[in-house]
């Protein structure tokens, strides 16, 4: 431990830390525009600067590691002029538009400015050039930008993407991809995690509320919505809940209110897609153990962010992804046939709109894979802070409302469902029915969880041995399965690599785009810290238990799902709505 002074308090804290970590740790609270946790500081905005004793000048707090014995004030007279000044020039080159921004009461860049005491802009600077960059996920305002560099910091050195950087100099810098090119044309993976980091109203998710609310106001349209695992555990936040807060209940409520004709619910479709990817990585651990041709290991494919990924960076590995749609869009796809066929609804007249954590399920819709005769499985995606937007927009007190339950057929779910949410979640859901299935033992962990794939590390592994196996699964005697879990494309790029060379030793791996898995989604309530994703996780876990049915295979309506329309699992029809192949 270090020992210092900070404002004449004394305090002690880990050797790695930097004055501004110790400060906070201490609930000194210094601003600071360019600060990311746990990764490697640009020192950009300098806002966070503090006087450090003997140091000639103010030193960037996020910047200056702690030593023994320093002396530090962070809320001088000379401290805080100098942070005034340094906001000031940053708000000489940025828009005055806050009440039709769409970051307005959320801009760390108005909150600081609160914070100073900055009631007019006494410099108006050269404007740099601003212009907007639209995707199908997500959009760039670089008007707005105020070269933080926090969205460069993330993709680089979190995503291990890097498709962001500061290009050319002085008042022409911007950041984006190089040579100017629009987002859509580079290797995005649309992970959305650069609009969570930002401060201002540069970077955000390309709007659907307009086409959201056009749907639900058309008499003609049957609008059906669906809410990914992920939401219930977050969007509580947006109303001013503690992170970790549950609010499924009152999520079905508004939800309702708001007018969607149909409330279901994406765990109904992670139930299924666990009786899909279960079949599936039996029928390819079969052909591998009597002699056939299976690329193994086998990989999950309901992260978009993720496939998006390896098309752009191993084309030649795509045959180790599951052929599992994500579960969203396989739900899309039962609502406009098997639930359109029983409330004779045409399936051009339903609208299937799905609430997710992430960004990337923009792009995935539009994608000729996730479409069936022609009509897309999903017309639209609301991420987590749009709905809490409408949910505003149409003055329901969220906070207050009843809870109430999801629509059947596509409504019920398994706590195995639930953690789909969660880095981790989708193995041990697939676990929890396949090896049941398998042995007809339930697995042998406490509480159902596979404890060394629970957590927030980058990349979990563990060992399934099978033994003693039902007559028709006597191949697998003895047999056991290796299974590797990450969250984040960094923690990807190590597995894939690994496949890439012929080096995995393992036979099924889960991938999700974003650290911590949807929990931590680029379409979260902002901000989301490592601290925040820990406390959506145990909500999710907590949802999970609390749920008397726990394993997907035991859902009374995925079985009747089945007797009534699919027959079975990687049957014909399943084929035929609920999976895809991806191609180079
Ligand atoms: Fe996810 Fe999924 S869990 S991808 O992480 O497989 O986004 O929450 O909806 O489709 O079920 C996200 C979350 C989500 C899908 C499911």
């Amino acid at each position: 431990m270090i020992n210092l002074t900070i404002n004449g308090k004394p305090v002690s804290v880990a050797e790695s830390s930097t004055i501004l970590e110790a400060a906070k740790q201490n609930n000194i609270y210094i601003p600071n525009l360019c600060y990311l946790e746990g990764v490697h500081q640009f020192g950009s905005c300098r806002l966070c600067v503090v006087e450090v004793e003997g140091a000639r000048n103010l030193q960037a707090s996020c910047m200056v590691p702690v030593r023994e014995g320093m002396v530090i004030k962070t809320n001088t007279e000379k401290v805080r002029k100098a942070r005034k000044v340094l906001y000031e020039l940053l708000l000489s080159d940025h828009p005055k538009d806050c009440l039709s921004c769409e970051r307005n009461q959320s801009c760390e860049l108005q909150e600081i400015g609160n914070r100073l005491g900055v009631t007019e802009a006494r410099f108006e600077g050269e404007r740099s050039k601003g212009f907007e960059d639209f995707s199908p996920s997500i959009t760039r305002d670089m008007s707005k930008c105020i070269l933080c560099r926090r969205c460069i910091t993330v993709c680089k050195e979190i995503q291990n993407v890097g498709i962001l950087n500061a290009q050319n100099r002085g008042f022409k810098t911007v950041v984006g991809p190089a040579m100017d090119l629009p987002i859509n044309s580079v290797n995005c993976a649309y992970c959305g995690q650069c609009t969570v980091v930002c401060p201002v109203g540069a970077l955000k998710e390309t709007d659907a509320i307009q086409s959201v609310w056009k749907a639900i106001n058309d008499k003609k349209k049957r609008v059906v919505v669906q809410v990914a695992p992920a939401i219930r555990a977050a969007i509580g936040e947006e109303f001013g809940l503690a992170p970790g807060t549950l609010v499924t209940g009152k999520l079905v409520t508004a939800l309702r209110e708001m007018g969607f004709d149909d409330v279901f619910d994406t765990n109904f479709a992670a139930d299924l897609t666990i009786m899909e990817e279960g079949t599936e990585l039996l029928t390819r651990v079969k052909k591998a153990l009597t002699g056939g041709e299976a690329t193994l290991p086998m990989v999950t494919s309901c992260s978009p962010g993720w496939i998006k990924y390896v098309e752009h960076a191993f084309p030649q590995e795509l045959d180790h992804l599951s052929t599992c749609k994500s579960p969203h869009t396989m739900l899309g796809a039962l609502a406009k046939s098997y639930y359109a066929e029983k409330i004779k609804v045409d399936p051009k007249d339903m609208v299937v709109v799905s609430i997710m954590p992430c960004t990337a399920k923009k792009f995935e819709i539009s994608r000729p894979e996730m479409k069936n005769n022609g009509v897309p499985n999903v017309d639209a995606v609301l991420t987590t802070r749009e709905l809490a937007k409408m949910i505003k927009e149409a003055g329901i007190d969220f906070v207050n409302l009843a809870d109430s339950q999801f629509d059947n057929p596509l409504g019920l779910s398994s706590g195995a469902a639930d953690i789909f949410g969660v880095t981790g979640g989708v193995m041990e859901a697939a676990l929890r029915t396949v090896y049941e299935l398998v042995t007809g033992r339930e697995l042998p962990f406490e509480k159902l969880h596979v404890t060394p794939i629970v957590g927030l590390e980058q990349i979990k592994t563990a060992d399934i041995l099978i033994e003693d196996p039902l007559e028709d699964y006597k191949f697998l005697d003895g047999f056991t399965v290796k299974i590797a879990v990450t969250s984040g494309l960094k923690g990807a790029k190590i597995l894939l690599d690994q496949i890439a060379k012929g080096e995995s030793p393992y036979h099924f791996i889960e991938v999700m785009g974003c650290s911590g898995g949807c929990i931590g989604g680029g379409g979260q309530p902002r901000p989301t810290t490592p601290e925040i994703r820990k406390k959506r996780m145990a909500a999710i876990y907590q949802e999970d238990e609390g749920k008397a049915l726990r394993k997907s295979h035991e859902n009374e309506y995925i079985n009747k799902l089945y007797q009534e329309y699919l027959v079975a699992p990687n049957g014909h029809k399943s084929h035929d709505l609920l999976h895809t192949h991806y191609t180079k």
